[in-house]
């Protein structure tokens, strides 16, 4: 068994003009490829081949954390986001931020803290332990589920997520993230 590299959720110019099909073409077609070719290379003949990505990500450090945990945080970055997408959430997972952060302008706020505010290489989370949602960042690989917390929505903030479309401009492109793209029909399904 080998890991393989998942379509996209949507077409690659579906999120233009706010994510390019150029920007895709780099970062799910050359990055989040060549992180599961390094991972089939690293797994290879190993018992580690046939282990869930979760699994992994939860049992293993250096460089085969580092592989497994950037093909599962690629797929939920995808997920994270959808054509026409932003707005607010509803039901349960808006009454939880409400009450976790005191409005959902608060949360945007919050978010857009955490996400500029990850020095260098990471990702930005919103996640839910026991019930509660927080923020947290992650350094290069980083997965909140070594620590316990469930991800509900991931913003990845390495350059190549955003050089081509914002060259340095990492807030503009957290705001673009947040006002057209979030998928909160996703993080209301993880939010359990
Ligand atoms: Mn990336």
């Amino acid at each position: 068994m080998s890991f393989e590299l998942p379509n996209l959720p949507y077409a690659k110019d579906a999120l233009a003009p706010h994510i390019s099909a150029e920007t895709f073409d780099y970062h799910h077609g050359k990055h989040h490829q060549a992180y599961v070719n390094k991972l089939n290379a690293l797994t290879d003949g190993k018992p580690e081949a046939d282990k869930s990505l979760e699994e992994l990500i939860k049992s293993t450090e250096g460089g085969l954390f580092n592989q497994a945990a950037q093909v599962w945080n690629h797929t939920f970055f995808w997920n994270s986001m959808k054509p026409n997408g932003g707005g607010a959430p509803t039901g349960d997972l808006a009454d939880a931020i409400n009450r976790d952060f005191g409005s959902f302008d608060a949360f945007k706020e919050a978010f857009t803290k955490t996400a500029a505010g990850q020095f260098g290489s990471g990702w930005a989370w919103l996640v839910s332990e026991g019930g509660k949602l927080s923020l947290t960042s992650t350094t290069n690989a980083g997965n909140p589920m070594t620590d316990g917390k469930t991800p509900i929505l991931t913003l990845d903030v390495w350059e190549h997520a955003y050089y081509v479309d914002y060259r340095n401009a990492r807030p503009k492109f957290i705001a673009a993230y947040l006002e057209h793209l979030v998928n909160w029909d996703f993080a209301a399904a993880n939010f359990k």
